[in-house]
């Protein structure tokens, strides 16, 4: 959000409201029965999962509607102390990428898994914009379990987009870059040299794993954001770009000239037929593949080489471009998949496109030129129609399911509720400030539960008591089942939320994995019961075989060790009920703590560089007799 453009957008709008500033009329009171509707009484349950992006955090975070309470920070591409996430050897390799161990990231973007264009809630995705990669979680662990990184791709942030029943996550690049082969090229053969590519990833639908299956080289634009189609429109995607112009420096206006940019539509079901057919040039790259392993419960990470290209200058009919009022961010379509919404946010309307007219356009080959080599469609022969004077700065669209489409307005703080099929604006509301995306429960899918609406405001000002130069990102929860929508709840996030998705909770909270049956534990440092526990030398490395159970580490006092060996703590945590982690600290360990589920082995490792006596303890309390959980490691001269 906040980029260049942005600023450029306040800039631009000399009668713009600037962001941050108070929208005329807004009621910072709220009314009616507001409390009661977000208050979930002790022991009770939220009624929606809320899975929400970290921005630059990293992680997602778990959060419950209507109450806005956390209930986890689930660590997905930065490291996380807290559970030794990106610590432990068994997760270090899921931060693995083909440069080397990458502790943090930034993201954007959350997709919950579809079938038949239905949240099921099997995985939630997530991406990485710094170095390009997309995310896979677990929902019965709220765990990630799986990294595929992107090669020719550079600030992954149009992604992850699912096709309706999670054929493929689809990922464009925001910038173009050169061909990923490390080849050293000037800046300013930006247009001989740099492409915009789109990646589609399979995922198995057994057991999730994906696969990067092909890439469409398309011209040097940015990527913003992207939807599939689905129901109607199955087999389509829609990406929004800027920089159509392919300037390589965006200083000045370079990047804004044109007043159109255009949605590029791709035609995701030919593209797969020609890489059956063979179409695919393969391309030499390097990304990293990291899966998580649920017996030995440890990732592996492998560097593969080659991916398939498709080249859509050569097969004319996969791309086609569809101008759009300059410098769209997003591209949502509605529950049916007739409609597709474009936002131009330096521009004031709404455009809003019909598939069924832009197949009728193809069939036709109406077209009003071509872009390197692919047909451009004209606006007014796909257009639906445009939604006038909605509001200022058009960002993200999500839908009810009951025929309306809610916008987000970055520069006047609002949200503006309009109906799809005469596109006449019925209500709008203020947000506290300057918000970025939207989220309703189901919005995105084919099968919206609308019954609430989350703002996530880029600037917060003074929502909440004032924490120093740095605020909490505000969200705000609305009321949306009525015809006016209501102001219930303010709560803060965690990092800086860009994308959220939220489903019912009944989809998942009866799948929840409780612990892990101990005798399946296949971690070659698993011990099966206390008996087991010792300690191994194997030259300068020390091998501590330990257990927690309540109320004890064995073995509890560990001699024979020298400065300078590699000590590994391999902890299994033998209990075999719920809610019973153990953690494990060493004084002075230069690395975090391991905290280890139920029936789990987690290795901490530990080069010591002094002799002393250090004292461990389990971090987190267990009984009674916590307190009294700890040990002590000797460490011995050379
Ligand atoms: S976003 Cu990533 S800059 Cu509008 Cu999806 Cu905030
Ligand atoms: Cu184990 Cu506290």
């Amino acid at each position: 959000m906040n980029t260049h453009k942005w600023l450029l957008a306040a800039g631009l709008m000399a009668a713009a409201i600037a962001p941050g500033c108070k929208p005329k009329g807004a009621q910072s009171a709220i009314t009616g029965d507001a409390a009661s509707k977000v208050y979930v009484a002790p022991g009770q349950h939220d009624e929606f999962y809320n899975i929400v992006s970290g921005g630059f955090n990293g992680q997602m975070s778990v959060v419950g509607l209507p109450s806005g309470r956390v209930f986890k920070i689930l660590p997905v591409f930065s490291v996380h102390p807290e559970n030794g996430w990106g610590f432990s050897e068994q997760t270090k390799p899921m931060l693995n990428t083909s440069h080397g161990f990458v502790p943090w990231d930034d993201l954007h973007h959350i997709a919950i898994s579809t079938t038949n264009a239905e949240h099921d809630a099997r995985w939630a995705f997530g991406n990485a914009n710094n170095t390009p990669r997309i995310a896979r979680v677990d929902l019965t662990q709220f765990k990630t379990v799986e990294i595929i990184e992107l090669p020719n791709s550079a600030g992954n942030h149009s992604s992850p987009f699912l096709t309706q029943n999670t054929e493929y996550v689809v990922a464009g690049t925001r910038f173009s870059v050169p061909a990923d082969n490390g080849q050293d090229v000037s800046i300013d053969s930006y247009k001989d040299n740099f492409k915009g590519y789109i990646s589609f990833i399979g995922v198995d639908q057994q057991t999730g794993h994906m696969d990067l299956s092909f890439q469409i080289e398309a011209p040097p634009f940015n990527f913003d954001l992207a939807r599939a189609g689905k129901n109607k429109s199955h087999g389509w995607f829609f990406f929004s770009t800027y920089n159509t112009e392919m300037a390589h420096t965006l200083l000045e206006v370079n990047a804004s000239q044109k007043d159109k940019d255009y949605i590029m539509a791709v035609n995701w079901k030919k593209a797969e037929e020609y890489i059956k057919a063979g179409k695919g040039v393969k391309k030499k790259v390097k990304y990293a593949h990291n899966v998580w392993n649920e017996d030995t419960h440890s990732a592996t990470s492998t560097i593969k080489e080659e991916v398939l290209v498709l080249d859509p200058k050569e097969l004319k009919d996969i791309v086609y471009f569809i101008p759009c009022p300059k410098s769209p961010h997003g591209t949502d379509t509605d529950p049916t998949g007739e409609y597709i919404v474009g936002s131009g946010k330096l521009a004031a309307v709404i455009p809003v496109f019909s598939f069924t007219k832009m197949l009728a356009a193809i069939e036709k080959q109406d077209f009003e030129g071509t872009l390197d080599g692919m047909p451009v469609l004209k606006y007014e022969s796909v257009l639906h129609g445009e939604v006038e004077k909605p509001g200022l700065g058009p960002l993200h669209t999500e839908f009810d399911g009951k025929g309306f489409a809610y916008t987000s307005m970055f520069v006047s703080s609002e949200v503006v509720k309009w109906n799809i099929e005469t596109l006449q604006v019925v209500d709008r509301v203020p947000t506290y400030y300057s918000v970025g995306h939207l989220s309703i429960p189901g919005g995105p899918t084919g099968k919206p539960h609308g019954k609430y609406l989350v703002a996530y405001n880029k600037i917060t000002k003074d929502r909440y008591l004032p924490t120093g130069p740095e605020l909490a990102h505000s969200a705000q929860l609305y009321d949306i089942s009525g015809d006016k929508m209501q102001l219930l709840l303010d709560f803060p996030t965690i990092g800086e939320p860009h994308y959220a998705e939220a489903f019912p909770a009944s989809l998942i909270k009866d799948k929840q994995v409780k612990f892990y049956p101990i005798e399946k534990n296949q971690s070659p440092y698993a011990l099966k019961g206390i008996n087991d526990a010792r300690v191994e030398r194997k030259g300068n490395q020390v091998h501590v075989y330990m257990t927690s159970i309540r109320s004890n580490f064995r073995p509890d006092n560990i001699e024979g060790v020298n400065v300078g060996d590699e000590v590994y703590f391999h902890v299994t945590n033998l209990e075999q009920d719920w809610d019973v982690p153990h953690g494990f600290a060493i004084k002075g360990a230069n690395t975090a703590e391991l905290l280890i589920m139920p029936g789990e082995t987690a290795t901490l490792k530990w080069v010591p560089d002094r002799t002393g006596v250090f004292p461990f303890y389990c971090t987190d309390f267990c009984s009674a007799l916590h307190q009294e959980m700890q040990g002590y490691l000797r460490v011995s001269p050379k």
